[in-house]
Protein backbone atom coordinates (compact mmCIF):
# COMPACT_ATOMS: atom_id res chain seq x y z
CA UNK A 1 0.00 0.00 0.00
CA UNK A 2 1.53 3.65 -0.58
CA UNK A 3 1.89 5.67 2.13
CA UNK A 4 -0.78 8.01 2.87
CA UNK A 5 -0.71 11.60 3.55
CA UNK A 6 -2.78 14.35 4.50
CA UNK A 7 -2.42 17.86 4.14
CA UNK A 8 -2.36 20.17 6.69
CA UNK A 9 -5.52 22.14 6.25
CA UNK A 10 -6.89 18.07 6.29
CA UNK A 11 -5.19 17.21 9.52
CA UNK A 12 -6.19 20.83 11.08
CA UNK A 13 -9.92 20.60 10.17
CA UNK A 14 -9.80 16.64 11.86
CA UNK A 15 -8.00 18.22 14.88
CA UNK A 16 -10.01 21.44 14.90
CA UNK A 17 -6.96 23.97 14.95
CA UNK A 18 -5.94 26.31 12.58
CA UNK A 19 -3.04 25.63 9.80
CA UNK A 20 -0.99 28.43 11.34
CA UNK A 21 -1.23 26.17 14.56
CA UNK A 22 0.20 22.90 12.68
CA UNK A 23 3.12 25.20 11.20
CA UNK A 24 3.79 26.51 14.58
CA UNK A 25 3.79 22.76 16.03
CA UNK A 26 6.17 21.74 12.54
CA UNK A 27 8.74 24.89 13.09
CA UNK A 28 9.11 23.14 17.16
CA UNK A 29 9.92 19.94 15.77
CA UNK A 30 6.44 18.23 17.32
CA UNK A 31 5.19 17.64 13.99
CA UNK A 32 7.00 16.04 11.16
CA UNK A 33 6.37 17.72 7.89
CA UNK A 34 7.33 16.50 4.78
CA UNK A 35 7.51 18.48 1.50
CA UNK A 36 5.92 17.55 -1.95
CA UNK A 37 8.27 17.77 -4.93
CA UNK A 38 6.46 20.58 -5.86
CA UNK A 39 6.63 22.05 -2.60
CA UNK A 40 3.90 21.57 -0.80
CA UNK A 41 3.58 20.49 2.88
CA UNK A 42 2.56 17.12 3.61
CA UNK A 43 1.61 15.38 7.18
CA UNK A 44 2.40 11.06 6.93
CA UNK A 45 -0.57 8.98 7.95
CA UNK A 46 1.15 7.52 10.92
CA UNK A 47 3.11 10.94 11.40
CA UNK A 48 -0.18 12.07 12.28
CA UNK A 49 -1.70 9.26 14.06
CA UNK A 50 2.03 9.42 16.22
CA UNK A 51 0.92 13.31 16.87
CA UNK A 52 -2.56 12.91 17.86
CA UNK A 53 -1.74 10.31 20.33
CA UNK A 54 1.04 11.68 21.72
CA UNK A 55 0.00 15.36 21.96
CA UNK A 56 -3.58 14.49 23.72
CA UNK A 57 -5.42 16.61 21.29
CA UNK A 58 -8.74 15.58 20.14
CA UNK A 59 -10.28 14.52 17.27
CA UNK A 60 -13.09 16.57 16.14
CA UNK A 61 -13.63 15.19 12.88
CA UNK A 62 -12.49 12.13 12.63
CA UNK A 63 -14.21 10.55 9.05
CA UNK A 64 -11.34 13.30 7.54
CA UNK A 65 -8.67 10.93 8.69
CA UNK A 66 -10.75 7.90 7.42
CA UNK A 67 -11.69 6.90 11.20
CA UNK A 68 -14.94 6.71 10.78
CA UNK A 69 -17.27 8.62 12.94
CA UNK A 70 -18.35 7.52 16.31
CA UNK A 71 -21.40 9.33 16.86
CA UNK A 72 -23.10 7.52 19.64
CA UNK A 73 -26.54 8.16 20.73
CA UNK A 74 -26.91 8.93 24.33
CA UNK A 75 -28.18 4.98 25.91
CA UNK A 76 -24.78 3.80 24.38
CA UNK A 77 -22.63 6.23 25.99
CA UNK A 78 -23.39 4.60 29.36
CA UNK A 79 -22.00 1.65 28.17
CA UNK A 80 -17.81 -0.06 28.74
CA UNK A 81 -15.85 0.36 25.36
CA UNK A 82 -15.74 -3.35 25.25
CA UNK A 83 -19.70 -3.84 25.68
CA UNK A 84 -19.62 -1.11 22.35
CA UNK A 85 -17.17 -3.18 20.55
CA UNK A 86 -19.44 -6.30 21.37
CA UNK A 87 -22.72 -4.60 20.11
CA UNK A 88 -20.80 -3.44 17.25
CA UNK A 89 -19.12 -6.79 16.09
CA UNK A 90 -22.26 -8.72 16.80
CA UNK A 91 -24.56 -6.19 14.25
CA UNK A 92 -21.14 -6.95 12.02
CA UNK A 93 -20.76 -3.04 11.84
CA UNK A 94 -16.88 -2.83 10.34
CA UNK A 95 -16.92 1.14 9.91
CA UNK A 96 -18.07 1.46 13.75
CA UNK A 97 -15.56 -1.50 14.90
CA UNK A 98 -12.75 0.89 13.45
CA UNK A 99 -13.53 3.39 14.82
CA UNK A 100 -14.06 2.28 18.42
CA UNK A 101 -10.78 0.75 18.30
CA UNK A 102 -8.98 3.59 16.22
CA UNK A 103 -10.37 6.19 18.69
CA UNK A 104 -9.13 4.04 21.74
CA UNK A 105 -5.30 3.89 20.39
CA UNK A 106 -5.49 7.72 19.70
CA UNK A 107 -7.01 8.45 23.17
CA UNK A 108 -3.45 7.06 23.90
CA UNK A 109 -5.04 3.68 25.30
CA UNK A 110 -2.04 0.79 25.72
CA UNK A 111 -2.47 -1.27 22.59
CA UNK A 112 -2.59 -4.52 25.57
CA UNK A 113 -5.67 -2.92 27.02
CA UNK A 114 -7.41 -2.64 23.61
CA UNK A 115 -6.87 -6.28 23.11
CA UNK A 116 -7.15 -7.85 26.06
CA UNK A 117 -9.44 -5.78 27.23
CA UNK A 118 -12.05 -4.87 24.87
CA UNK A 119 -11.46 -7.28 21.87
CA UNK A 120 -10.64 -10.52 23.49
CA UNK A 121 -13.93 -10.33 25.98
CA UNK A 122 -15.99 -9.12 23.23
CA UNK A 123 -15.12 -12.35 21.00
CA UNK A 124 -15.54 -14.73 24.00
CA UNK A 125 -19.22 -13.28 24.35
CA UNK A 126 -19.79 -13.53 20.51
CA UNK A 127 -18.52 -16.93 20.72
CA UNK A 128 -21.45 -17.98 23.17
CA UNK A 129 -24.06 -17.23 20.60
CA UNK A 130 -23.34 -20.39 18.76
CA UNK A 131 -24.69 -22.56 21.42
CA UNK A 132 -28.32 -20.95 21.53
CA UNK A 133 -28.83 -20.42 16.97
CA UNK A 134 -27.28 -20.95 13.88
CA UNK A 135 -27.04 -17.05 13.53
CA UNK A 136 -24.57 -17.43 15.89
CA UNK A 137 -22.20 -19.44 13.88
CA UNK A 138 -22.86 -16.59 11.24
CA UNK A 139 -21.86 -13.62 13.40
CA UNK A 140 -18.56 -15.03 15.07
CA UNK A 141 -17.42 -16.00 11.60
CA UNK A 142 -18.23 -12.18 10.35
CA UNK A 143 -16.67 -10.68 13.88
CA UNK A 144 -13.66 -12.63 13.51
CA UNK A 145 -12.88 -11.25 10.20
CA UNK A 146 -13.91 -7.56 11.05
CA UNK A 147 -11.31 -7.82 13.67
CA UNK A 148 -8.66 -9.43 11.44
CA UNK A 149 -9.56 -6.16 9.00
CA UNK A 150 -9.44 -3.68 11.68
CA UNK A 151 -6.02 -5.20 13.10
CA UNK A 152 -4.45 -5.11 10.02
CA UNK A 153 -5.93 -1.29 9.76
CA UNK A 154 -4.19 -0.40 12.99
CA UNK A 155 -0.82 -2.27 12.44
CA UNK A 156 -0.69 -0.39 9.37
CA UNK A 157 -0.72 2.61 11.07
CA UNK A 158 1.28 2.22 13.57
CA UNK A 159 4.86 3.92 13.31
CA UNK A 160 7.38 1.89 11.41
CA UNK A 161 10.50 2.42 13.84
CA UNK A 162 11.61 -0.54 14.92
CA UNK A 163 14.71 -0.08 17.53
CA UNK A 164 14.16 -3.44 19.60
CA UNK A 165 15.29 -5.81 17.07
CA UNK A 166 13.12 -8.53 15.42
CA UNK A 167 10.14 -10.78 16.18
CA UNK A 168 8.87 -13.48 14.51
CA UNK A 169 6.10 -15.95 15.41
CA UNK A 170 2.89 -18.09 14.56
CA UNK A 171 -0.07 -20.16 15.32
CA UNK A 172 1.28 -24.00 15.86
CA UNK A 173 0.56 -26.87 13.75
CA UNK A 174 -2.69 -27.55 13.54
CA UNK A 175 -4.03 -24.72 15.44
CA UNK A 176 -5.94 -22.17 12.57
CA UNK A 177 -6.83 -19.44 14.86
CA UNK A 178 -5.33 -16.06 13.05
CA UNK A 179 -6.67 -13.66 16.05
CA UNK A 180 -3.87 -14.31 18.24
CA UNK A 181 -1.02 -14.37 16.55
CA UNK A 182 -1.90 -11.45 14.70
CA UNK A 183 -2.74 -9.54 17.96
CA UNK A 184 1.09 -10.43 19.49
CA UNK A 185 2.24 -9.23 16.04
CA UNK A 186 0.50 -6.01 16.10
CA UNK A 187 1.23 -5.47 20.09
CA UNK A 188 5.30 -6.37 19.44
CA UNK A 189 5.16 -3.87 16.38
CA UNK A 190 3.46 -1.24 18.95
CA UNK A 191 6.50 -2.11 21.16
CA UNK A 192 9.13 -1.15 18.46
CA UNK A 193 9.75 -4.56 17.02
CA UNK A 194 9.98 -5.08 13.36
CA UNK A 195 7.38 -8.29 14.24
CA UNK A 196 6.20 -10.60 11.61
CA UNK A 197 3.45 -13.15 11.83
CA UNK A 198 3.92 -16.29 9.93
CA UNK A 199 0.03 -17.13 10.40
CA UNK A 200 -1.73 -19.95 11.81
CA UNK A 201 -0.64 -23.76 11.58
CA UNK A 202 2.80 -23.13 11.25
CA UNK A 203 5.35 -26.11 11.38
CA UNK A 204 8.01 -26.02 13.67
CA UNK A 205 10.73 -26.46 11.58
CA UNK A 206 9.62 -23.68 9.29
CA UNK A 207 9.90 -21.09 12.27
CA UNK A 208 12.97 -22.85 13.25
CA UNK A 209 14.23 -22.27 10.34
CA UNK A 210 13.48 -18.44 9.79
CA UNK A 211 14.39 -17.77 13.13
CA UNK A 212 18.08 -19.38 12.24
CA UNK A 213 18.17 -16.98 8.89
CA UNK A 214 16.58 -14.11 10.37
CA UNK A 215 18.07 -14.17 14.21
CA UNK A 216 15.26 -12.75 15.99
CA UNK A 217 15.15 -11.01 19.87
CA UNK A 218 11.81 -13.44 20.17
CA UNK A 219 10.23 -16.28 18.65
CA UNK A 220 6.19 -16.01 19.54
CA UNK A 221 3.95 -19.70 19.65
CA UNK A 222 0.31 -18.75 19.80
CA UNK A 223 -1.79 -22.18 20.99
CA UNK A 224 -5.73 -21.75 20.91
CA UNK A 225 -6.05 -25.19 19.97
CA UNK A 226 -3.76 -28.16 20.72
CA UNK A 227 -3.45 -31.43 18.01
CA UNK A 228 -0.95 -34.03 19.00
CA UNK A 229 -0.01 -32.44 22.15
CA UNK A 230 3.17 -35.47 22.70
CA UNK A 231 4.48 -34.86 19.07
CA UNK A 232 4.28 -30.63 19.59
CA UNK A 233 5.55 -31.14 23.15
CA UNK A 234 8.83 -32.66 21.63
CA UNK A 235 9.04 -29.94 19.10
CA UNK A 236 8.87 -27.11 21.03
CA UNK A 237 11.42 -29.11 23.52
CA UNK A 238 13.84 -28.98 20.55
CA UNK A 239 13.10 -25.95 18.77
CA UNK A 240 13.50 -23.92 22.51
CA UNK A 241 16.92 -25.53 22.83
CA UNK A 242 18.01 -24.31 19.16
CA UNK A 243 16.63 -21.31 19.61
CA UNK A 244 18.51 -20.66 23.04
CA UNK A 245 22.10 -21.57 21.05
CA UNK A 246 21.16 -18.12 18.84
CA UNK A 247 20.00 -16.08 21.98
CA UNK A 248 16.40 -15.76 21.06
CA UNK A 249 13.89 -16.41 23.09
CA UNK A 250 10.83 -18.03 23.22
CA UNK A 251 7.43 -16.61 24.13
CA UNK A 252 4.70 -18.69 24.11
CA UNK A 253 0.56 -17.99 25.20
CA UNK A 254 -2.89 -19.14 24.00
CA UNK A 255 -6.09 -20.42 25.33
CA UNK A 256 -4.86 -23.91 25.16
CA UNK A 257 -1.56 -23.85 26.35
CA UNK A 258 -1.64 -25.05 29.37
CA UNK A 259 -3.05 -28.11 28.14
CA UNK A 260 0.25 -28.27 26.56
CA UNK A 261 2.06 -28.93 30.03
CA UNK A 262 5.95 -27.72 28.51
CA UNK A 263 9.10 -28.36 31.12
CA UNK A 264 9.68 -25.39 32.96
CA UNK A 265 13.04 -23.72 31.35
CA UNK A 266 14.11 -20.45 31.36
CA UNK A 267 14.38 -19.44 27.58
CA UNK A 268 10.35 -20.64 27.38
CA UNK A 269 8.65 -17.45 28.83
CA UNK A 270 4.98 -17.73 28.88
CA UNK A 271 2.29 -14.97 28.87
CA UNK A 272 -1.35 -15.21 29.75
CA UNK A 273 -2.18 -12.17 27.57
CA UNK A 274 -0.85 -9.41 25.49
CA UNK A 275 -0.13 -7.22 28.41
CA UNK A 276 2.41 -10.07 29.73
CA UNK A 277 3.71 -10.46 26.39
CA UNK A 278 4.47 -6.90 26.41
CA UNK A 279 6.30 -6.72 30.15
CA UNK A 280 8.24 -9.66 28.86
CA UNK A 281 9.42 -8.07 25.86
CA UNK A 282 10.52 -5.06 27.67
CA UNK A 283 11.81 -7.11 30.30
CA UNK A 284 13.76 -8.81 27.51
CA UNK A 285 15.06 -5.65 25.84
CA UNK A 286 16.15 -4.12 29.33
CA UNK A 287 18.36 -7.27 30.22
CA UNK A 288 19.34 -7.60 26.64
CA UNK A 289 20.44 -4.78 25.59
CA UNK A 290 22.00 -5.00 21.64
CA UNK A 291 22.53 -2.16 18.67
CA UNK A 292 19.81 -2.33 16.55
CA UNK A 293 19.45 0.38 13.47
CA UNK A 294 16.07 1.52 12.63
CA UNK A 295 15.10 -1.66 10.29
CA UNK A 296 15.59 -3.33 13.30
CA UNK A 297 18.74 -5.58 12.28
CA UNK A 298 21.03 -6.28 14.95
CA UNK A 299 24.27 -5.09 14.14
C1 LIG B 1 -13.32 -16.85 16.19
C2 LIG B 1 -13.52 -18.24 16.78
C3 LIG B 1 -13.52 -19.33 15.89
C4 LIG B 1 -13.24 -19.17 14.42
C5 LIG B 1 -11.73 -19.09 14.18
C6 LIG B 1 -11.41 -18.36 12.89
C7 LIG B 1 -9.93 -18.24 12.69
N1 LIG B 1 -9.49 -18.62 11.52
O1 LIG B 1 -9.21 -17.81 13.57
C8 LIG B 1 -13.88 -20.47 13.86
C9 LIG B 1 -15.32 -20.16 13.53
C10 LIG B 1 -13.22 -21.10 12.64
C11 LIG B 1 -13.85 -21.36 15.10
C12 LIG B 1 -13.91 -22.71 15.03
C13 LIG B 1 -14.03 -23.53 16.13
N2 LIG B 1 -14.22 -23.13 17.41
CO1 LIG B 1 -13.93 -21.38 17.95
N3 LIG B 1 -13.92 -19.60 18.69
C14 LIG B 1 -13.73 -18.45 18.16
C15 LIG B 1 -13.85 -17.37 19.26
C16 LIG B 1 -15.24 -16.75 19.14
C17 LIG B 1 -12.83 -16.25 19.24
C18 LIG B 1 -11.38 -16.72 19.23
C19 LIG B 1 -10.47 -15.54 19.11
O2 LIG B 1 -9.85 -15.30 18.07
N4 LIG B 1 -10.37 -14.74 20.18
C20 LIG B 1 -9.49 -13.55 20.27
C21 LIG B 1 -8.17 -13.96 20.84
C22 LIG B 1 -7.13 -12.89 20.67
O3 LIG B 1 -8.31 -14.21 22.23
P1 LIG B 1 -7.60 -15.46 22.95
O4 LIG B 1 -7.49 -16.57 22.01
O5 LIG B 1 -8.29 -15.68 24.25
O6 LIG B 1 -6.12 -14.89 23.19
C23 LIG B 1 -5.77 -14.14 24.34
C24 LIG B 1 -4.81 -14.93 25.24
O7 LIG B 1 -4.95 -16.32 25.13
C25 LIG B 1 -3.45 -14.44 24.87
N5 LIG B 1 -2.68 -15.05 23.81
C26 LIG B 1 -3.09 -15.67 22.70
N6 LIG B 1 -2.07 -16.06 21.96
C27 LIG B 1 -0.94 -15.67 22.60
C28 LIG B 1 0.40 -15.82 22.27
C29 LIG B 1 1.39 -15.32 23.14
C30 LIG B 1 2.83 -15.48 22.78
C31 LIG B 1 1.00 -14.68 24.35
C32 LIG B 1 2.04 -14.19 25.29
C33 LIG B 1 -0.36 -14.52 24.68
C34 LIG B 1 -1.32 -15.02 23.79
O8 LIG B 1 -3.69 -13.07 24.54
C35 LIG B 1 -4.95 -12.95 23.85
C36 LIG B 1 -5.59 -11.61 24.18
O9 LIG B 1 -5.92 -11.46 25.53
C37 LIG B 1 -13.68 -18.23 20.56
C38 LIG B 1 -14.30 -17.62 21.80
C39 LIG B 1 -13.26 -17.41 22.90
N7 LIG B 1 -13.68 -17.50 24.13
O10 LIG B 1 -12.10 -17.21 22.64
C40 LIG B 1 -14.28 -19.56 20.10
C41 LIG B 1 -13.85 -20.83 20.81
C42 LIG B 1 -12.36 -20.81 21.10
N8 LIG B 1 -14.15 -21.93 19.77
C43 LIG B 1 -14.60 -22.96 20.27
C44 LIG B 1 -14.96 -24.10 19.52
C45 LIG B 1 -15.66 -25.21 20.30
C46 LIG B 1 -14.68 -24.18 18.17
C47 LIG B 1 -14.92 -25.38 17.24
C48 LIG B 1 -14.52 -26.72 17.83
C49 LIG B 1 -16.38 -25.31 16.83
C50 LIG B 1 -16.86 -26.49 16.00
N9 LIG B 1 -17.69 -27.30 16.60
O11 LIG B 1 -16.46 -26.64 14.88
C51 LIG B 1 -14.05 -25.02 16.02
C52 LIG B 1 -12.63 -25.59 16.14
C53 LIG B 1 -11.70 -24.99 15.10
C54 LIG B 1 -10.35 -25.63 15.08
N10 LIG B 1 -10.17 -26.78 14.50
O12 LIG B 1 -9.41 -25.07 15.62
C55 LIG B 1 -14.71 -22.90 21.80
C56 LIG B 1 -13.57 -23.65 22.47
C57 LIG B 1 -14.02 -24.37 23.71
C58 LIG B 1 -12.90 -25.13 24.36
N11 LIG B 1 -11.68 -24.97 23.97
O13 LIG B 1 -13.14 -25.85 25.21
C59 LIG B 1 -14.72 -21.33 22.04
C60 LIG B 1 -14.14 -20.91 23.39
C61 LIG B 1 -16.19 -20.86 21.86
C62 LIG B 1 -17.09 -21.35 22.98
N12 LIG B 1 -17.36 -20.53 23.96
O14 LIG B 1 -17.60 -22.42 22.92
N13 LIG B 1 -13.76 -20.62 16.22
Amino acid sequence: MDKEFFTPRTLGDAIGVSQSSLKRWADKGLLNVEKTAGGHRRIGMEEAMRFIRESGVTVVKPDLLGLGSEDLDVQEDELSSADRLYYALHSGDETRVRSLVLNQYLDGRPLYEIFDQDIQPAMARIGLLWHDDVSGITIEHRAHDICLQVLADLRFRLPRVFTKGIAIGAAVPGDSYTLPTAMVSTALRGEGFSAVNLGPNLPIEALLDEAKKVKPVIAWLSVSHLKKAHILRTEIKELARELREQNTFLVMGGSQLQKLRLDRDPYVLIGKNIHELVSISRGLVANNPQSIDSKGEIS
